[in-house]
């Protein structure tokens, strides 16, 4: 008997229709796969499976003589903590590579080979030429332009010693130190994943705390190509601000022509969402009511912040989004796209148009997607929904009627401004205040994925909803924020719903002064996973602004379906920051007790921060509450002792 009832599988009720109507009419979804891989291999999931030469696969038993090592050797540490980095270097390499691209696209639009793009946001570009270094006074917008994107470039191969840019001038002087001892600062992005592939290869290195740093290094390499892709996005396509939208598969429109944009690179879905603008009458004169265009994954989440594009899923429920049958296109750039899309789409109308050279799937349609010639390509891709329009199925059409309101488009330099309402001297004490007088208990930055091995959405919402009402303030980015948004937690009603008194009064009191007639939410939406450097740049403005560091500030981060190489990369150099760190699935590190013990407690020890594996929601809240309560307490009893001994505050303590 099947121990999966629809409601089991996720709390997102418009998924829950849609699976009852993939198993009415046969459809086989990430849901059915995942129960078919049953049981799935020991082996791999605690990570003691070795497949890096061919003389494998090598499966540790660690108990049974001969078989607790590899044929050439290797521990078992060694193994788990291989296999672990590997994982990092895959994300580090995904989210530079995208980050390159845009430092790319930067560098023609100054050089005036990318006629599409253009400088949005010239405070943005000043403010990073200034963060970098770069001499801004007396020259041109382009000329600065193409100085801070042949940086950026740099960044990734440059051949000196030195520390990459885009980490050492967006963290505090305490973590440059600590990174410069510890010797995981990357000198150069690309060196950094390389170096660590040659430090796996078979009969390199057998020492897992070495593989570990090594590993460590690739993942601030990884904060180091989010980091840049992020500034110089804001600075092509202009830094979001408040926008008021909705999500859930209510937002696609029977009426409309819909096109989903679905990835991570937002040099096509913004040229996506202008082209759509553009071509609204071609739609409407085939008898549509105009273009709908959705958001699924974080290329969504990028057209969200700052079209306020609305949001139709997150990653784990990507496959329905087909199934409602009004779906005409969707767009596929890198990265979470899941080739079962495909397969779906074989049922419906719905096109897949792939755009990018390195990641087509067998079937879909391919319009290579050029910078140079951007705005065309993008309208080709509208005119192709436009044209599938017309092939609908009428008797397949079904939309759940779910959406929620999203207030999102909280960028650092929104927040700031929010904050600058209350105090324009010190916007961010505003913040810090209300931790120092007990009203919030501290911060927590969501990020992260839908994993199949845990209820949809589930552990997402379950967690903030808990820690609201324990007065956490809270940030998203990723899938996480999707989750929030169909919950209903990015929006107002989730203040009213959830927020603790403490909370409830700091946000209310932020609304009045901010000007949003749709009101503040309870979790303030932050951006895509490459914008987790947003939410790193709070925790650094607050560790300054409190004269302390970052391990010994109240914030956690919780990610509590990662599933992704991206995420698992992020959530090392979150730890590596100083952020406690919670991981609601477990991560393939349990065969090696030190490899485990490293990542929990070693890099507390070293870093300030840690990882703390809870798959249970409630545990998991209880337990990052804890750290909260225990490092604003900390925070406060070594100010009464600064205050009673004239003294400065220790810049070093347990975190
Ligand atoms: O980069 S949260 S499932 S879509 S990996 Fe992928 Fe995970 Fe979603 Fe965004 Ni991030
Ligand atoms: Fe086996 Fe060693 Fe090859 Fe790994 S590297 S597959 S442990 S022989």
């Amino acid at each position: 008997m099947s121990t999966q009832t629809p409601d089991r599988r996720t709390i997102d009720p418009a998924a829950v229709e849609m699976l009852e109507a993939a198993a009415a009419a046969g459809i086989q979804t990430a849901w059915d796969r995942y129960k078919a891989q049953q049981p799935q291999c020991k082996f791999g999931n605690t990570g003691v499976c070795c497949r890096i030469c061919i003389q494998g696969p090598c499966r540790i038993v660690p108990t049974k003589p001969g078989m607790d090592k590899g044929i050439c050797g290797a521990s078992v540490y060694t193994i788990v903590a291989r296999n672990l980095v590997r994982y990092i270097a895959g994300g580090a390499s995904a989210h530079s590579d995208h980050g390159r691209e845009i430092a790319y696209t930067l560098l023609h639009t100054a050089e005036g080979h990318a006629p599409d793009y253009k400088i949005t946001d010239k405070n943005k570009l000043l403010k990073v030429a200034k963060k970098v270094g770069i001499e801004t006074e007396g020259r041109e917008l382009n000329d600065i332009a193409r100085s801070v994107a042949i940086k950026a470039l740099e960044d990734f191969g440059k051949y000196d010693s030195e520390p990459c840019a885009w980490l050492t001038t967006n963290i505090d002087e305490e973590r440059n130190r600590k990174f410069k001892h510890t010797t995981i600062a990357p000198t150069a992005i690309d060196r950094s994943i390389a170096q660590l592939l040659h430090q796996t290869h078979i009969g390199t290195d057998a020492d897992p705390v070495n593989i570990i740093f090594g590993g460590l290094r690739a993942a601030l390499a990884d904060y180091t190509g989010m980091s840049l892709a992020t500034d110089l996005t804001d600075i092509l396509f202009g830094t979001p601000t408040p926008v008021v939208t909705e999500a859930n598969l209510g937002v696609l429109d029977a009426e409309k022509v819909n096109i989903a944009v679905h990835g991570h690179n937002p040099l096509l879905s913004q040229m996506v969402v202008y082209a759509a603008r553009e071509l609204e009458g071609e739609a409407i004169a085939i008898g549509a009511k105009g273009i709908n265009l959705v958001g699924i994954c974080c290329t969504g989440n990028e057209v969200l912040m700052r079209e306020g594009v609305p949001t139709a899923t997150n990653f784990g429920s990507q496959e329905l989004a087909i199934m409602t049958g009004v779906l005409d296109t969707m767009i596929m750039d890198v990265q979470c796209i899941a080739p079962a899309v495909k397969d779906l789409c074989n049922c419906f109308h719905t096109h897949l148009v792939s755009t990018s050279h390195i990641s087509k799937v067998p079937g879909s349609i391919h319009i290579e997607f050029n910078e140079a010639t951007a705005m065309e390509d993008a309208k080709k891709i509208v005119r192709h929904a436009i044209e599938r329009y017309k092939k609908r199925k009428p008797e397949l059409i079904k939309i759940p009627p779910y959406k929620k309101q999203v207030v999102g488009g909280f960028s650092f330099e929104t927040m700031m401004d929010l904050f600058g309402k209350l105090n324009p001297d010190s916007p961010i004490s505003v913040l810090t205040d209300a931790i120092l007088a007990g009203e919030i208990k501290g911060v927590c930055g969501f990020a992260g994925c839908n994993n199949q091995k845990v209820v949809h959405d589930h552990a997402s919402v379950e967690i903030a909803k808990e820690l609201a009402r324990n007065d956490v303030f809270l940030v998203s980015t990723g899938c996480a924020a999707g989750a929030f948004a169909k919950a209903g937690l990015l929006s107002a009603e989730g203040v009213e719903a959830y927020a603790g008194p403490g909370l409830k009064k700091f946000i209310k009191r932020l609304e009045e002064k901010s000007g949003l007639n749709a009101g503040l939410p309870l979790v303030f939406h932050m951006g895509s996973c490459v914008d987790n450097t947003r939410i790193a740049n709070l925790w650094t403005a607050m560790a300054e602004e409190l004269k302390i560091t970052v391990p010994q500030l109240p914030f956690v981060a919780s990610a509590p379906e990662a599933m992704s190489e991206k995420a698992i990369s992020i959530g090392s150099w979150v730890i590596s920051m100083g952020i406690p760190t919670h991981v609601g699935v477990l991560p393939p590190i349990e065969g090696s007790e030190l490899v485990y013990g490293v990542a929990t407690q070693i890099a507390r020890d070293v870093f300030g921060g840690y990882f703390i594996f809870d798959t249970d929601p409630a545990s998991a809240a209880k337990k990052l509450l804890d750290r909260l309560e225990k490092r604003a307490w900390k925070l406060k009893i070594h100010r009464q002792t600064a205050e009673k001994y004239d003294s400065d505050l220790a810049r070093v303590y347990e975190g």
